[in-house]
């Protein structure tokens, strides 16, 4: 198995930009603002994933330069860690108490099924876990976890036993709060107000 994703790394890293380019994805439904994440299409560098910490992959992660690997841009990340997952991780500016969208764009190119993983950690906790990925081409998931701290830190883990998981375009987001919720989230505040008052 090693021998087969080392070659496919060193075939990866042979293949010459085609210079290719299309619209980076834009925010979904309900997503507002700038997306809050560093390098998520991995186009900054065609070595290391600039911007992100990388773990825990054994060595077997790299970022994919062939364009048809790719959901957007010339560049992807590929992860295949095995037994368990490497994750990528960064740290993002969040408001407490806010949600954000996190959105991503996964394929398991290689088909082999067992052995794949993709988890997504939100400051430590899980929000997304998937196994036994089916993914020939890219396949979109969102998650709209709350934030409770100033910074968050976004991990995704894969793991590919035999071959490699590619990721692209992550993107966070805001999510825009609905006028009837910020009232009530007013109305709430005020509440707690009246109650600390009441019971001081
Ligand atoms: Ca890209």
């Amino acid at each position: 198995m090693s021998q087969i994703k080392l070659a496919a790394m060193a075939a990866a890293a042979l293949v010459v930009s085609a210079g290719m380019s299309s619209a980076i994805a834009g925010p979904i439904s309900k997503e507002t603002g700038p997306n809050l994440v560093t390098n998520g299409g991995f186009e900054a560098s065609s070595s290391t994933p600039t911007g992100w910490t990388s773990s825990g992959f054994g060595g077997f992660e790299m970022i994919d330069l062939d364009p048809g690997h790719a959901h957007n841009g010339n560049n992807s990340f590929a992860g295949g860690a095995i037994g368990a997952p490497g994750f990528i991780s960064q740290n993002i500016a969040t408001i407490p108490g806010r949600s954000y969208n996190i959105h991503l764009w996964l394929a398991n190119f290689s088909g082999f099924l067992d052995g794949t993983e993709l988890q997504v950690l939100w400051n430590g906790s899980l929000v997304y876990d998937q196994i036994d990925i089916i993914a020939p081409s890219y396949v979109e998931i969102v998650i709209d976890p709350p934030a409770f701290t100033p910074i968050t830190l976004l991990s995704l883990g894969l793991r590919d036993d035999s071959f490699f998981l590619n990721v692209d375009d992550i993107s966070v987001r805001l999510v825009a709060e609905p006028a009837s919720l910020a009232l009530l989230g007013a109305g709430f505040a005020g509440l707690g107000f009246a109650r600390r008052r009441k019971f001081a």
